[in-house]
């Protein structure tokens, strides 16, 4: 059997153990966005199918099963459709082992299945890639909506190769043949809504009954929301840009609107889970959408991981709140403004973080959290514990305290490498499973040029205390389910267009 002309299978790759790790916790599965805004873009002209791994529950498995069934289910994937194009998707660098993996059972099944792979860690690193994986035909570097239907129609010959922006392949003498990527989609509206219809929403409903739920909404299945790409910011530990591009773009409040009104009517969404880096950079556009929301009649519930703290004041929120904002994360990394500002670049005062904890606390039903990272190279007793006393201080529902994982493709990353503070460098190889697990807080990976790491660890026990202990009234009635759902029983499905 030859492979199908018309048929594009992208396969997301789920969170399994990796060589030099336990398993990563599972939150529960969020829909693949990647791999669904790929299929909306290729719907007018090819088949499309997703196939989702992340549905298989393989984190629960020990490493080695896990791995077989994955393989299973994309071999079994393969022989039915044969497709002319597989793409896997890998959104962690922890996935690039089972991209490896899963690559070699695609082409043992079918040869002339082309493989692509995209995502932020095979953009990074896409000239290793091609050079070192027989099994993987084409990395596309960053946002795929323009150069995945443009290699696919390559393929079914209707095109050329050589003219398509950010896509690396092998050369005849094996080395890699790389278009730079150049071109991020400036018109994001011009983008296909995602393709919703290919995904069964009964397989992503996740068991809400902790949930914080002040609507006291039959919350079903949450849908993903993304209304905007990339971030004007420049952290020094974040990496997104390099798969986003450079230049914060957004989608027009009326898209938005568009969007959550064909899954609040369609699809029955009443819980949105908004995935934007910085949703909240440009004042007029939120407004307008939150305007748009209670208007348009939408009784939601939403969930927002990425605000930026500087563009939020009293009229952000309160709009917010009023159009369903129930849990939002504030991105403040650390206590000291030194590292906060001079080292990681956040340009973010404490007085700032101040008045919007303050303006957060006026919103009871809202649940607020927020991130902090501890052992950056620069931190010193005196900068945790200047993180330490802030977390006190603020009336915060919950905080998550990550240790520093230095990401490939950030200032950090090459920092922490130069300067040989890595605790285990093999494990930060391009091919490795790098990014491990964040939420279980278990894990040095760099000693901080002034600490040693049993000092580190000794802070991260009194931060995991001061955790346990600040957690308020309101977000300990909740349990774990809305983090994480470990009877989850999703099955795997398969989409087709
Ligand atoms: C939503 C999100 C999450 C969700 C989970 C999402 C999910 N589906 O499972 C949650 C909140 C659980 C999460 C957790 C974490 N996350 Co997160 N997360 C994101 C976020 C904000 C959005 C991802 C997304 O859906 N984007 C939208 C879609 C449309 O984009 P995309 O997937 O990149 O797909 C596009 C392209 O990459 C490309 N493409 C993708 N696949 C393919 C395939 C082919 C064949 C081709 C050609 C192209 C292609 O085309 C797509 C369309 O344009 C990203 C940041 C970002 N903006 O990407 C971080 C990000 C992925 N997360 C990151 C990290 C580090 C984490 C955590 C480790 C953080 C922590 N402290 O706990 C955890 C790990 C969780 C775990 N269990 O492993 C990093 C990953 C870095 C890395 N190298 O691995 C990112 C990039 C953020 C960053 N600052 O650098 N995350
Ligand atoms: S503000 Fe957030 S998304 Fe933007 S660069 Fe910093 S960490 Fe990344």
């Amino acid at each position: 059997m030859t492979a199908s002309k018309d048929t594009v299978l992208f396969i997301s790759c789920a969170n399994v153990a990796s060589s030099q790790g336990g398993p990563l916790p599972s939150s529960y599965t969020y829909m693949p966005m990647g791999a669904m805004y790929l299929a909306g873009a290729l719907r007018e002209r090819f088949g499309a199918s997703i196939l989702d791994l992340n549905l298989l529950g393989l984190w629960k498995l020990p490493p080695d099963e896990a791995r077989a069934r994955a393989a299973e289910a994309v071999r079994a994937e393969i022989r039915e459709a044969k497709p002319l194009l597989a793409g896997l998707s890998c959104l962690f660098s922890t996935q690039m082992e089972q991209v490896l993996e899963l690559a070699r059972v695609i082409k043992d099944e079918s040869p002339e299945t082309k493989v692509a792979v995209g995502g932020i860690h095979p953009t990074i690193y896409s000239r290793d890639v091609i050079e070192n994986c027989p099994d993987l035909d084409f990395v596309m570097q960053g946002e795929g909506e323009e150069s995945v239907p443009a290699l696919a129609l390559a393929l079914r010959g209707e095109g050329n190769l050589a003219g398509i922006d950010g896509l690396t392949r092998r050369g005849p003498d094996g080395r890699a043949v790389e278009s730079p990527k150049t071109r991020y989609i400036e018109d994001v509206d011009s983008i296909p809504r995602p393709a919703y219809e290919l995904i069964d929403f009964s397989a992503y409903r996740p068991d809400t009954a902790d949930w914080h739920n002040p609507k006291g909404h039959d919350i079903g299945t949450p849908a993903p929301l993304l209304t905007s790409r990339s971030c004007p910011g420049r952290c020094n530990f974040c990496s997104l840009h390099r798969a986003m591009g450079p230049k914060f773009r957004r989608h027009s409040a009326e898209r938005v609107l568009d969007e959550m009104e064909y899954l609040y009517h369609e699809k029955k969404v009443r819980y949105f889970e908004v995935l934007d880096d910085n949703l909240t950079v440009d004042k007029k556009r939120i407004l307008d959408i939150c305007r748009g929301v209670r208007t348009r009649g939408l009784d939601v519930q939403m969930r927002v991981g990425g605000m930026a703290i500087n563009a939020l004041d009293a009229e952000i929120i309160e709009a917010l709140t009023g159009a369903g904002l129930v849990w939002g994360s504030l991105a403040i990394e650390s206590g000291s403004e030194f590292i906060r500002n001079q080292i990681m670049g956040k340009n973010l005062s404490t007085a700032k973080i101040r008045e919007v904890v303050k303006l957060f606390r006026k919103y009871p039903d809202v649940i607020t959290t927020a991130l902090f990272i501890i052992g950056m190279p620069e931190d010193t007793h005196e900068t945790l514990q200047m993180t330490y006393d802030l977390i006190e201080e603020l009336e915060l529902d919950q905080v998550y305290i990550s240790h520093l994982l230095p990401i490939p493709g950030t200032r950090v990353y090459d920092q922490c490498l130069a300067e040989g503070l890595m605790l285990n460098p093999a494990e930060h190889a391009w091919n490795s499973g790098t990014v491990r697990n964040f939420y279980r807080n278990a894990n040095i990976f760099v000693k901080p040029r002034a600490l040693e790491t049993e000092e580190l660890a000794l802070w991260a026990e009194r931060f995991e205390a001061l955790r346990e202990a600040k957690k308020s009234l309101k977000f300990r009635r909740l349990g774990a389910g809305s983090i994480i759902d470990p009877d989850q029983k999703n099955t795997p499905r398969k989409n087709y267009a």
